[in-house]
């Protein structure tokens, strides 16, 4: 195993640059349990934990380390090691957690994973279809600046996959949408185009749309733990506790992730001209500037809507994610 294998490039060499001589290691977190944080090195897996001093440089939650960066441990047992440092991200991608302190709204960034190429948006063709939900994903991903491919899971439980797989294509812009049944192992084929040495995708979904199922098909192991089919219809339960890398033994990184019940997205309202380029595109078209396609005159949004060529139910889904964003940048400023 390389530091290449773990996604190990001269974008980090150059930052480790500072540490070289410290005889620390550069080390990949590939798994965050509770207290501590499993990393691979050049020394093998190793426990670690943060030294003092980088809980507390650290701005707030959104700079401590996560699972995908790369860090700067020291070793100090075969199994055991301190983290000093965290490399500069190349990409990370993040949720808002939003609370209430002292009975006033607060927003706070989670950053959820970091140095993911690309995402893999699950989604099942049973009742956990729906379109509004992976336009959210989809905003979610270009946000990051990872990639996104959405897989429609399930084929068996649905009457009609090729008709939900062109509904999900007429708001999926370039990403492309494939159908599969995880339980077939063999159905899998096609994702295998999508690992490559070096690079990191990480499904992300519901619990219980089959993540870890593609997984294991994918490695044709069942290395990750699913969650039993007499369960599998009562939403709410989360087999997979931890976020976490695995190494595909012909090159490519995948991510599986525990099923996230709220996701509110963390990014700005530019965001959304990528994951709903067809509604920017139309509004270049609308008589006035700071149309806001609601019921102006001359809106080609609406007259798009009126002529059948757009649903309005994406025009409201890019209104609520709209303000979802603009509000979340007030606030943040
Ligand atoms: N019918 C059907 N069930 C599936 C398929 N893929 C996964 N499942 C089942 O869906 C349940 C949840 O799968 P799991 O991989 O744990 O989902 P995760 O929470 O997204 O990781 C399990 O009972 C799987 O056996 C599929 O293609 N068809
Ligand atoms: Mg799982
Ligand atoms: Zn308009």
């Amino acid at each position: 195993m390389t530091l290449e294998d773990w996604g190990w490039s001269p974008f980090f060499a150059e930052k480790f640059i500072a540490w070289e001589k410290s005889g620390y290691l550069p080390a990949k977190v590939i798994r965050g349990e509770k207290n501590y944080f499993r990393v691979w090195s050049l020394q093998g897996e190793l426990m670690v934990r943060f030294a003092g001093k980088v809980r507390y440089k650290a701005g707030g939650r959104a700079d401590l380390p996560v699972v995908g960066d790369w860090v700067v441990v020291e070793p100090q047992s075969e199994q055991r090691g301190i983290i000093h440092a965290q490399l500069e991200r190349k990409s990370s991608f993040s949720r808002n957690l939003p609370g209430t302190r002292k009975g006033k709204e607060r927003v706070e960034q989670q950053v959820i994973a970091a140095n993911v190429d690309l995402v893999f948006i699950v989604s099942g063709l049973d009742r956990d279809f729906n379109l509004r939900r992976i336009e959210r994903y989809l905003t979610l991903v270009s946000s990051s600046g990872a990639d996104a491919v959405v897989l429609l899971n399930k084929t068996d439980l649905c009457a009609d996959p090729e008709g939900c797989r062109s509904q999900v294509e007429a708001i999926s812009g370039n990403s492309p949408v494939h159908l599969c049944m995880a339980r077939d192992a063999g159905q899998l084929d096609i994702l295998f185009n999508y690992l490559q040495p070096g690079e990191t995708i990480a499904l992300l979904g519901s619990s219980g749309v089959g993540k870890s199922t593609i997984i294991n098909g994918l490695l044709g192991e069942e290395r990750q733990k699913v969650r039993p089919v007499s369960l599998s219809d009562g939403k709410g339960r989360h087999t997979t506790t931890h976020r976490e890398l695995i190494l595909f033994p012909d090159g490519g990184i995948l991510m599986d992730n525990p099923g996230m019940r709220e996701l509110n997205l963390w990014g700005e309202a530019e965001d959304l001209a990528e994951s709903f380029a067809d509604i920017e595109n139309l509004a270049v078209h609308c008589k006035f500037r700071d149309c806001q396609h609601k019921r102006e005159p001359g809106c080609a949004v609406i007259r798009a809507i009126e002529a059948g060529t757009l649903s309005s139910e994406r025009l409201s889904s890019y209104h609520k994610l709209k303000s979802e964003l603009s509000k979340l940048q007030s606030r943040r400023t």
